[in-house]
C-alpha cells in the first residue's frame, strides 16, 4: 500500500509526496506535529500541515535566513530566533566566529523535543554552550528587551495558530527596540507568488519602523510555489554592503554572490513593495 502526505497550501493547490512512515505525531498544547519520513524529501517536520523543513532542502532556508543578516552586520555577537526550535537556523548561526550567545525564544518544547529525536542535523547545534533556550512567546520576550541584541531572526511558522503576532506591527516595533542602535532583524514572509498580500502588508509595516528595508528571495522546492522571501529592517547595515569581513565557507547554498543575487527582485515582486 503507498502512503502519501498531502499540504494543501492553498484552498485549490497541494504538494503531495510519498511516505516511508510516519516517525512521530502529537498533538502538542499549541499545533499539531508530525515528523515523517518521506521518499524525495527525507525526513520532514510538519506543524499544523504544514511543511516546515525537510532534509532535503533545509539548508535552503536555513542558511539565507541566517548568513545574510549576520554578514551584513559588522559584528553580531549577541542574536536572537524567534521560533525555529528544530535547530536549522541556530546550526547556521553558530558557523560564526563573533557569536557569542544566541537566544532561541521558541513556543513549544514539543518542536524542541521532536527535533532532538528525529532531526539531529538540525537540532545537534542545540547543545552548543553558546545557545540558551526559552520557551515563551516570541510576542511578550521581544517585548522585554531594550537595546540588546545585534540580530533578530524571526524563523516563524505561517501567520496563522502560535505565530500570528508575529506578522503584526507591534512586534516589529517591539522588536526595533530589542535592537542595538546598528542592529537589524530578518523574518520569514512566504511565497511571492502565493502571499502577495502579505508581503505587502510586511513591508509596509517593516517600512514604518526602520530606516532601511529589503526584501530577498530563495528557492525552496518544498514549500509552496518553491519561492520563497526573507524581509530586512535594518538601522544602519545596507545588505547590499555587507559589513562583515568574515568568511563562511561551510555552506551549501548562501555565497557571496548568491547575497547579492538574492536581492534581485523580479518585477512583479518589487510591485508588492510600490506603495
Ligand atoms: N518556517 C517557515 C515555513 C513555512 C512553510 N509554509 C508552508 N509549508 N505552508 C520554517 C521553520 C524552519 N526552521
Amino acid at each position: 500500500m503507498e502512503l502519501w502526505f498531502t499540504e494543501k497550501q492553498t484552498p485549490d493547490v497541494a504538494l503531495s509526496c510519498k511516505v516511508k512512515r510516519t516517525l512521530y505525531r502529537v498533538k502538542t498544547h499549541y499545533q499539531d506535529l508530525a515528523v515523517l519520513d518521506t521518499f524525495r524529501f527525507g525526513r520532514m517536520l510538519v506543524l499544523d500541515g504544514m511543511v516546515q523543513a525537510t532534509e532535503m532542502d533545509e539548508f535552503v532556508y536555513h542558511e539565507m535566513i541566517a548568513h545574510v543578516p549576520m554578514l551584513t552586520h559588522a559584528s553580531p555577537a549577541n542574536v536572537l530566533v524567534v521560533g525555529g526550535g528544530d535547530g536549522g537556523t541556530i546550526r547556521e548561526l553558530l558557523k560564526h566566529p563573533q557569536l557569542e550567545e544566541v537566544t532561541l525564544v521558541e513556543i513549544d518544547p514539543r518542536v524542541v523535543e521532536a527535533s532532538r529525536s528525529y532531526l539531529p542535523e538540525l537540532s545537534d547545534s542545540l547543545e552548543d554552550p553558546r545557545v540558551k533556550i526559552e520557551y515563551s512567546d516570541g510576542v511578550d520576550f521581544v517585548r522585554q528587551h531594550r537595546s540588546f541584541f545585534d540580530v533578530v531572526i524571526v524563523d516563524s511558522t505561517e501567520p496563522v495558530g502560535p505565530a500570528v503576532g508575529l506578522f503584526g506591527s507591534s512586534f516589529y516595533e517591539s522588536t526595533f527596540r530589542a535592537l542595538k542602535e546598528d542592529g537589524l532583524m530578518v523574518a520569514q514572509t512566504e511565497s511571492p507568488f502565493f502571499n502577495a498580500a502579505l508581503i505587502s502588508t510586511v513591508y509596509r509595516r517593516i517600512k514604518g519602523i526602520f530606516p532601511l528595508r529589503y526584501l530577498y528571495l530563495a528557492s525552496v522546492p518544498s514549500y509552496p510555489s518553491g519561492l520563497w522571501s526573507f524581509m530586512l529592517g535594518s538601522k544602519r547595515y545596507d545588505p547590499l554592503e555587507p559589513a562583515n569581513p568574515c568568511v563562511v565557507e561551510d555552506t551549501r547554498y548562501y555565497t557571496p554572490q548568491v547575497h547579492r543575487s538574492s536581492f534581485a527582485l523580479p518585477r512583479f515582486v518589487q510591485r508588492l513593495l510600490e506603495d
